[in-house]
């Protein structure tokens, strides 16, 4: 049965509709927006105008992991991220998200007033597993094949989604395990990260076959590659047409969080989407 609430540290997201979680790369380097948000006072000017275009989550993340990125020091990613989710956190009433792959980081930034850990690393890391088990925040499992610097070198799958259900069903069991509560646990298929277009596009097209393990699936599809392949467009803040389709599509297959970086547009998107899903 598709679950009716996603429960992140003390909220508790109900999931009749979808909910959209606005991007907060306070980075140099982001793919798409490296250096706007780099300033803390920018960064929180830009999480407080996501949370009024409608934002469910804010999502804040101090290391690009776009393809080839080089990692950042868990101390430099705290660093720059943890004063800024100290401060949404009081500013703000929605529940704010950690993007990162380091436990110390998460750590840090969860005894800062985080809500919610994504990993893109999908808990891979025992420490990370650790931080998740000590603590009641909501968790992103997301699948990456390898890491960053290497995923995009001729990622191969037999049946992507297959593949994938199966690694996030073996993360789930590890977080169960060690005590992670299920209605914590939310699955991304990580779109791109060591997957080309044609994985990219076979899974967005067989989402149920993730929706199936019960959990949540967030998307993160706005601005990435596979947009620009689909449409042409090779700078990432013109995608937004091909984004809001991805959007849609995500939620008709049945997603539950989107994760994106232009909120006011993704929440009509997703609004008209989930008014068109058929009827069970
Ligand atoms: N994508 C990115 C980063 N974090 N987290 C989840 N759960 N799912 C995603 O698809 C995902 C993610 C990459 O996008 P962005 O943060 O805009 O870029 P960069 O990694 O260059 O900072």
């Amino acid at each position: 049965m598709a679950p009716r609430s996603w429960r992140c540290g003390r909220f508790e997201l109900p999931l009749e509709r979808p909910l959209v979680m606005g991007v907060l790369n306070v980075t140099p380097d982001s793919f798409s927006d490296g250096g706007e948000f780099a300033d803390p006072l920018a960064a929180l000017a830009h999480a407080r105008r996501m949370a009024e275009e409608g934002a469910d989550i804010i999502d804040v993340g101090g290391e690009s992991t776009r393809p080839g990125a080089a990692e950042v020091p868990a101390a430099e990613e705290a660093a720059r991220i943890r004063p800024v989710i100290a401060r949404l956190v009081e500013d703000l009433a929605v529940p704010i998200s950690v993007d990162t792959r380091h436990a110390e980081c998460a750590r840090a930034c969860v005894e800062a007033g985080a809500s919610v850990i994504n990993d893109v690393g999908g808990f891979r890391d025992p420490a990370m597993i650790e931080v998740a088990a000590g603590c009641q925040a909501g968790v992103v499992v997301m699948h990456m094949l390898g890491e960053p610097g290497t995923m995009q070198d001729a990622p191969v799958y037999a049946d992507p989604v297959a593949e994938i259900a199966e690694w996030l069903a073996g993360r789930i069991d590890a977080l169960l395990a060690a005590g992670v509560a299920g209605e914590r646990i939310c699955v991304d298929p990580g779109i791109g990260f060591g997957k080309i277009l044609e994985h990219n596009v076979g899974i967005l097209r067989g989402l149920s076959g993730l929706t199936a393990l019960g959990y949540p699936v967030l998307v993160g599809v706005s601005r990435k590659r596979v947009i620009g392949e689909l449409t042409g467009v090779e700078v990432p803040r013109e995608r937004l047409g091909g984004s809001l389709a991805a959007a849609a599509a995500a939620v008709l297959g049945g997603a539950s969080v989107v994760r994106v970086h232009d909120v006011e547009e993704s929440v009509q998107a997703v609004r008209v989407a989930a008014a068109l899903r058929p009827l069970r």
